[in-house]
């Protein structure tokens, strides 16, 4: 028997939304938080597509996220924008906050976007793809909960403080990368775990510090971060840069705020948009023009471009539809009726 289940993205969207829906959550948090998932989905982003489900649920019914909140948007500065997501998911938030972030960008050449107050939960690559197809470079940076031991430490420290940079490219889809500091998303541990499968040597130590393939040892103990003291050095920047810098909580704090309860981490999101003509004017399309040598570069020696993977699964996706784990499927069936009857 086949373990996955395949559904078009026209019959998995309406699924999503049931169940967001079911549990509370208001109508313009649905469209974004749906928006974001079915995005991960589409494009085969195992841990943030629809498995992602499962943390928005939980975050719902621990009663942490407000499920109407309403952002609020705040012109601070010629090239600043802050929104204040008030306790809601940050889809919705950045939604709001993204025409006067792109706007500010063309007008001042660059400009950044804080997000504070939001529950996180998804991938940032959808942003910052959003935001090079504007035609602009675009970074994007979020704590989460503390997870992940420091280089050379063995205590839970640090979020998987994602990094998401976006590139525009005329006529031709965003070079787009998004990936944890951490040495893999804590959701991909968590798939090991539900598949029963061992992990990687290197992706995390068990609880006494010890390293450890058993991914349920892993989320006990701590993750470890990418490319040692290289990756710890950019999760401590994304502590900084996406928490205190914005007045909003580092890691540790997100996971104190959130006493056990498993929600989505708490806290905040620095985004940071630059238009290419703010310093080259009209020179701007030739410049573009010739960065495309360094994607050449990489492609013409057998490597292949970061998104290209999922620029791909999303074609394939719009065309055949997605394949759902039926383990999975059966759980979100059972979050929309008491019986959890499937298909
Ligand atoms: P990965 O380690 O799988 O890295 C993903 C990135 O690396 C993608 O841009 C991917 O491109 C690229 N990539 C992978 N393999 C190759 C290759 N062989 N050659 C070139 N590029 C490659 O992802 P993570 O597990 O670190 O993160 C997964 C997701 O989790 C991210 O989207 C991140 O935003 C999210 N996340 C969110 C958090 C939050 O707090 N909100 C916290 C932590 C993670 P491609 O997509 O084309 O494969
Ligand atoms: O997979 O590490 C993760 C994660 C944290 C918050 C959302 N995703």
């Amino acid at each position: 028997m086949d373990d996955r289940i395949r559904m078009t993205l026209d019959e998995a969207r309406p699924l999503v939304e049931d169940v967001l829906s079911r549990h509370g959550l208001g109508a313009a948090h649905v469209d974004a938080v749906a928006d974001i998932i079915m995005a991960g989905e589409r494009d085969g982003g195992g841990s943030h597509g629809i498995y992602r489900l499962l943390l928005c649920v939980d975050t719902i019914k621990a009663g942490k996220v407000s499920p109407d909140a309403e952002p609020s948007v705040q012109d601070v500065a010629p090239a600043l924008v802050r929104v204040d997501a008030r306790g809601g998911f940050a889809p919705l938030a950045f939604r709001k906050a993204r025409p006067l972030l792109v706007e500010k960008a063309k007008r001042c050449g660059i400009a950044a976007l804080g997000i504070n107050h939001c529950f996180h939960f998804a991938a940032l690559w959808p942003e910052v793809e959003a935001l090079a197809r504007d035609g602009l470079a675009a970074f994007a940076f979020t704590p989460s909960h503390a997870w992940v031991a420091p280089f050379g430490g063995r205590r839970p420290l640090f979020g998987t403080n994602p990094l998401a940079f976006g590139w525009p490219r005329p006529g031709r889809d965003p070079f787009v990368f998004d990936f944890a500091t951490s040495a893999v998303a804590r959701g991909e541990i968590e798939l090991h775990r539900r598949a029963g499968k061992p992990i990687p040597l290197g992706w995390g130590v068990d609880p006494c510090g010890e390293p450890t393939t058993d991914p349920a040892e892993a989320l006990a103990g701590a993750m470890l971060p990418f490319g040692g003291h290289k990756g710890s050095a950019l999760a401590a920047m994304i502590e900084l840069i996406a928490g205190p810098l914005i007045g909003d909580m580092t890691s540790m704090e997100s996971l104190a705020y959130d006493d056990g309860a498993n929600a989505a981490p708490y806290g905040g999101e620095l985004v940071i948009a630059i238009d290419p003509a703010g310093f080259l004017g009209t020179a701007a399309a030739e410049h573009l023009a010739r960065a495309e040598q360094v994607f050449e570069g990489i492609v013409s020696q057998g490597a292949r471009l970061p998104s290209l993977r999922r620029y791909e699964a999303r074609r394939r996706s719009q065309r055949e539809g997605v394949h759902v784990d039926r383990a999975l499927l059966d759980e979100i069936y059972g979050l929309l009726n008491a019986e959890g009857t499937s298909p």
